[in-house]
């Protein structure tokens, strides 16, 4: 496809760019936290979101390279924000990265350089990936993610909820938060069927010590659902759609 020469230029010529979704902390509604989401804009096709181009890059040998971009380019970002920004000292950057990226020997290595070369606390960045890549990726991709985590980089297990995956996973993988999907949320405040389901999954997540954020807050309902059942993080167009880095600079509150 000529999607795919087409997407090798973009990246080479910086066609690419991030939006950046908040990530609220429901207890006082500061902003936590930021999701970095990659898009493209194409010349003729116009503005392509990741679905129509990550699965291109994964199969023609692309991904390396759109990989490597968007972790240097988050944390430019990062650099960028923690110079000019009173940072809330636990504001943190979550990045994507795909099941074949975790697959590449030295990926680990790349995010920690990258770190190091900008000055960012290892702290403040933490990558995801989804709960079908983590079970697909084989011992090699547990090493590098614990590789990580030994390095001070938080790793989120993403879309927690819709794949096959069994809860023994989440002692098991190297990581300290989990992303439930939206599917969990979706018209939470209108089935308590659902909204017991969600409570028992929240509370296993936190006996096991790892740290939830829900996605896919979509209404007030769905939001004050979550704030009675004490949901840690939360995300979803209700609170922040994805934004440029000058919108989301512009919807920071002084605490941040
Ligand atoms: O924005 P949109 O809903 O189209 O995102 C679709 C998917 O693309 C999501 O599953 C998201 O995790 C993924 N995605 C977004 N940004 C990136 C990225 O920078 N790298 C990778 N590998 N996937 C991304
Ligand atoms: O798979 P992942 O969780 O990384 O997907 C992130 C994608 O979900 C982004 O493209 C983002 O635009 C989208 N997204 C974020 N919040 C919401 C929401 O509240 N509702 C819906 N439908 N999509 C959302
Ligand atoms: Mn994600
Ligand atoms: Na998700």
């Amino acid at each position: 496809l000529t999607l795919g020469i087409d997407l090798a230029e973009a990246i080479a010529q910086d066609r690419l760019f991030l939006q950046f979704q908040p990530i609220v902390r429901l207890s006082d509604d500061v902003m936590v936290a930021a999701e970095a989401l990659v898009r493209w804009q194409h010349p003729q096709r116009g503005l392509l979101s990741p679905s129509a181009f990550v699965p291109i890059a994964e199969t023609s040998g692309l991904i390396d390279d759109l990989g490597r971009w968007v972790v240097r380019d988050a944390i430019r970002r990062l650099a960028d924000w923690q110079r000019r920004l009173p940072l809330d000292p636990e504001f943190q950057l979550h990045v994507n990265i795909s099941a074949v990226e975790l697959r590449r020997s030295g990926m680990d290595r790349y995010v920690v350089d990258q770190l190091a070369a900008h000055g960012v606390p290892p702290s403040r960045l933490l990558i995801e990936l989804s709960e079908t890549a983590l079970m697909t990726a084989g011992a090699g991709a547990t090493d590098r993610l614990q590789a990580l985590r030994d390095a001070g980089v938080g790793v989120a297990i993403d879309d927690f909820g819709t794949g096959y995956s069994s809860i023994s996973y989440l002692r098991r993988l190297p990581i300290d938060t989990v992303k439930l999907d939206r599917s969990l949320i979706t018209g939470l405040d209108r089935d308590p069927d659902q909204r017991g389901f969600l409570a028992a999954v929240l509370q296993l997540i936190d006996s096991v010590g790892l740290r939830s954020v829900v996605e896919g807050v979509e209404s007030a309902g769905e939001l004050r659902t979550l704030r009675d059942l004490g949901a840690g993080l939360a995300q979803g167009f209700h609170l922040g759609r994805p934004l440029s880095p000058t919108a989301l600079e512009a919807s920071w509150g002084p605490a941040c």
